[in-house]
């Protein structure tokens, strides 16, 4: 059997087909949305703005994706063949809609089709922009949710109150505008949006995405009342239902792309969930670290259980139970920082480095945690670089170890709370470095496997659908 799985990240949408029968990817494509539709005035997926708080998108702009980049997938693969759908979303974004929303969706499920799907949404948006997950512009809705709700935010909806989560953000616009935020009748992610425009009704959020949002109360799987309250009276009717699985059946509009009207979408997910998926590491046991420009791990969680120190974030896990998330904002772009500092080339920064102290004995002794940007894994950290040894004296190769075992060192104490991990998949540029692999197998005591799914979270959208 073929499934498809749709991922809108914040820079491109993609589809990926995956032959279930074989375990492999057969087919992907993809739309990037600053090069292929730069008439919506979003080059890097977001709309420019002076305030580097602010961070939105031109929602039409997904809209406008997915009816690309199945046009490209009809070019690339017998569509026909394609038994389910499922996807996932960047995290956290929002949709407003307004009362001709429902009417909308109908026209993708009638008989009279429509050009394309911008048409058929003309005029429903009662906001015209989207803030997505970079947006940190809600410092004082934050505060307020925190004076409100406390330790109780973190223990029922999985994470603290945080400034790119939905909720903030929805307190935030119906304060700044009340007129839009009554005539808004339905919120959505951008995940469950585009889910909505598939099956032509509205999709639910799931809990893997809704965990995002600070309004789910994520053990009973169920808008938390009190909280929707306060960020906006009347907000829970606002919102789509909570639900995992099936969400619908795929609108007649889509035939246009050789698609199967009526084949099984599943409720589409956050790309961090749909990774977890992706990668195999759905179920407990099994760690992902993501090295890029910021370091990623989660896992799967056997039970609901939150960060004591309010860092790390949980989510429901697509699959079952939860999962968790931490989130060090300081990785490669430090790690960068470091090798200019020292001046030396990657063969030194990834390997010889290590080499050199290995020979010399005694890198348990060296730890320095550098946090060049406002860090969020510790909250509050002094920046800069905090060594407790004497780092201008240290050599080259000293400097370069004590850097790295002092991020994995911070990533292991800030994941504890999570439990233990018999093998942990590393993924990102950074995890070409042996030294990096090799201290994260010690200090984890854990072995550590190179992963090499690209798209994972397409993948893991894919296998969902496959599970309908
Ligand atoms: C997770 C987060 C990002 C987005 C965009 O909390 O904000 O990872 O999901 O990818």
């Amino acid at each position: 059997m073929y499934t498809l799985g749709i991922d809108s990240s914040t820079q491109s949408i993609k589809a990926l087909v995956y032959d279930t029968d074989a375990g492999k990817v057969v087919t992907t494509v993809s739309v990037n949305f600053g090069k292929e539709l730069p008439e919506f005035g979003c080059p890097d997926g977001f709309l420019p703005n002076a305030d580097p708080l602010v961070r939105h998108a031109d929602p039409k702009l997904w809209v406008a994706g997915l009816d690309k980049v199945l046009g490209k997938l009809k070019d690339a693969f017998d569509t026909s063949k394609i038994a389910a759908i499922g996807g996932d979303g960047q995290q956290h974004g929002s949709v407003y809609l307004n009362a001709s929303w429902d009417g909308a969706l109908a026209r993708l499920s009638g008989p009279d089709g429509c050009p394309d799907l911008l048409s058929a949404l003309d005029g429903v948006f009662s906001r015209a922009t989207s803030p997505i997950w970079m947006d940190s512009s809600t410092h004082a809705e934050v505060a307020a949710l925190d004076a409100k709700f406390g330790e109780a935010l973190r223990r029922r909806t999985g994470s603290p109150a945080i400034e790119r989560f939905t909720g903030p953000q929805i307190m935030k616009f119906a304060k700044d505008d009340p007129a839009a935020f009554n005539a808004t009748r339905r919120i959505h992610l951008v995940s469950s949006f585009l889910c909505s425009l598939l099956i032509g009704a509205d999709a639910p959020i799931d809990t893997g995405d809704g965990a995002g949002m600070n309004l789910l109360d994520l053990s009973r799987g169920e808008w938390d009342a009190e909280i929707c309250d306060f960020v906006a009276p009347g907000l829970v009717a606002k919102l789509p239902q909570v639900k995992n699985g099936l969400a619908g059946r795929l609108a007649p509009y889509f035939a246009k792309y050789g698609l199967k009207t009526g084949i099984p979408v599943a409720a589409f997910t956050g790309d961090n969930p749909a990774s977890l998926v992706g990668t195999g590491a759905d179920k407990p046991g099994v760690a992902v670290v993501s090295l890029g420009t910021s370091d990623v791990f989660f896992a799967a969680m056997d039970r609901f259980l939150t960060d004591p120190d309010g860092c790390g974030h949980v989510f429901g896990n697509p699959s079952g139970g939860c999962m968790s998330l931490a989130c060090i904002k300081n990785g490669s772009l430090a790690r960068e920082k470091v090798r200019s500092l020292v001046g030396c080339d990657y063969a030194f920064f990834d390997e010889g480095a290590f080499d050199e102290v290995a020979k010399a004995g005694g890198a348990e002794r060296l730890r320095a945690f550098p946090y060049f940007e406002e860090e969020i894994t510790p909250k509050h950290a002094a920046t800069g670089i905090e060594a407790d040894f004497d780092w201008q004296a240290a050599s080259p190769a000293e400097k370069v170890v004590s850097v790295i075992r002092g991020q994995v060192l911070n990533m292991f104490e800030r994941t504890r709370w999570i439990g233990t991990f018999d093998t942990i998949r590393v993924t990102g540029g950074a995890s070409r470095s042996r030294g990096i692999r090799d201290t994260i197998a010690s200090v984890f005591g854990a072995k550590v496997e190179t992963l090499d799914v690209p798209d994972s979270a397409a993948l893991g959208g894919a296998i969902l659908a496959a599970r309908l």
